[in-house]
């Protein structure tokens, strides 16, 4: 059975939620790596007063007993502590009484470059915030739960996956991009970055060139843009491929299979090829600025400042967290497609046996 993953909630609700199906039993889960991973994802300079709210932890409701995975789905919840102050707000049904604590007024005044405009439009909404609800980045905790998960079961054959922030608002270095938030911050505006994840430890022959889904390129591609604000998604040098010729931008090959370069980003066809997979993602600033970019009044039609809402200054820090546990997933997927296995002990059987044959890593 595939690894699959659906994930639910909104931001200011009560709660948001992971279902992970396809795991196979007997995966030791601990409570304080995944809690440890929610825990870095709040973390980073410039992020929004709500994170002084939230202290995120998993909760399980299903799928594991005593640390072990049952090989039936996994419930992953990570509540809201904000959604206190928006039962009314949010409340799922027809709230009754006196409108009381946040959430309460209709939205009209949409942020360039947030899902507002089109999520009303698409949606036939007359609030604002019921697109903007599901559009948050809060939801990006289940999937760094999820990843988690992830990452414990790639951990049994070998294989690490980490993130971290390369650039915010185009400075590098701790201090350059600490400098860049900080005049930011003061300019009452936002930033975006990049980000780099890498995996080391991946055998060759994850993920296929049969059809372009397979491709693993194609799926990090995916789950990358699939996060909040991400614009750009590059695997190994990327774009810069584009600039070199063929004798500059190939790795060549030497006795043991090992490569003198790895500008693929350890990725040829949409298969890995055993050189550590790297692979970065681009951010745009965040759309909620302190100084309100121009939109319009949807209820009036006339020209007016978005809507101005407490906000991150940059996410970067967070983007690396949430980027690697998105390329985790993508690899959990691929292994388990490729090792299968019910029981945990099948999955590490099939891996071990798969180098065996290939005989990887090569020693001469
Ligand atoms: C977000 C807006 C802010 C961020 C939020 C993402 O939330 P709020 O509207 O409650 O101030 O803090 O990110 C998180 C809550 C989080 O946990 O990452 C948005 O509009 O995307």
């Amino acid at each position: 059975m595939p690894l699959g993953l659906v994930t639910a909630g909104e931001s200011h609700g009560p709660a948001i939620v992971a279902v992970l199906t396809g795991l196979p039993a007997g995966l030791l889960l601990e409570r304080a790596s995944i809690d440890a991973d929610l825990r870095r994802r709040q973390l980073g300079y410039g992020r929004s007063p709500r994170q002084q709210l939230e202290t995120d932890t998993v909760e399980v409701l299903s799928g594991l007993r005593q640390g072990r995975t049952l090989g039936t789905p996994l419930t992953l919840v990570v509540r809201n502590l904000d959604h206190k102050n928006w039962t009314w707000g949010m409340s799922p049904f027809e709230p009754g009484g006196e409108p009381q604590g946040k959430g309460v007024k209709v939205v009209t005044l949409p942020r360039p470059g947030h899902a507002d405009l089109a999520g009303v439009l698409k949606y036939g909404h007359d609030d604002v915030r019921n697109a903007l609800e599901r559009a948050s980045a809060r939801h990006t905790a289940t999937h760094v739960a999820a990843g988690a998960v992830a990452k414990a079961l790639l951990a049994t054959i070998g294989i690490t996956v980490a993130g971290r922030p390369l650039e915010v608002g185009g400075a590098s270095g701790d201090d350059g991009m600490r400098e860049a938030t900080d005049a930011a911050r003061k300019d009452r505006d936002t930033l975006g970055g990049i980000v780099e994840v890498v995996v080391e430890g991946c055998p060759p022959g994850l993920g296929s060139y049969a059809e372009k889904a397979d491709r693993l390129d194609a799926r990090f591609a995916f789950a990358l843009m699939g996060i909040q604000a991400v614009k750009g998604v590059e695997i190994g040098d990327g774009f810069a491929l584009a600039r070199v010729r063929g004798s500059e931008a190939h790795d060549e090959i030497d006795p043991g299979l090992v490569r003198r370069t790895n500008h693929a980003g350890g990725l040829e066809a949409g298969i890995t090829n055993g050189e550590p997979v790297i692979v970065r993602a681009a951010m745009k600033p965040l759309p909620t600025l302190m100084k309100p970019l121009d939109s319009v009044d949807l209820e009036t039609g006339e020209a007016a400042q978005a809507l101005v809402e407490r906000s991150d200054v940059q996410a970067v820090e967070a983007l690396a967290v949430v980027a690697e546990a998105a390329v985790a997933w993508e690899l959990a997927v691929s292994a388990k497609d490729k090792f299968g296995g019910d029981a945990i002990a099948d999955f590490v059987g099939a891996h071990a046996a798969y180098l065996e044959r290939i005989r990887w890593p090569r020693t001469l």
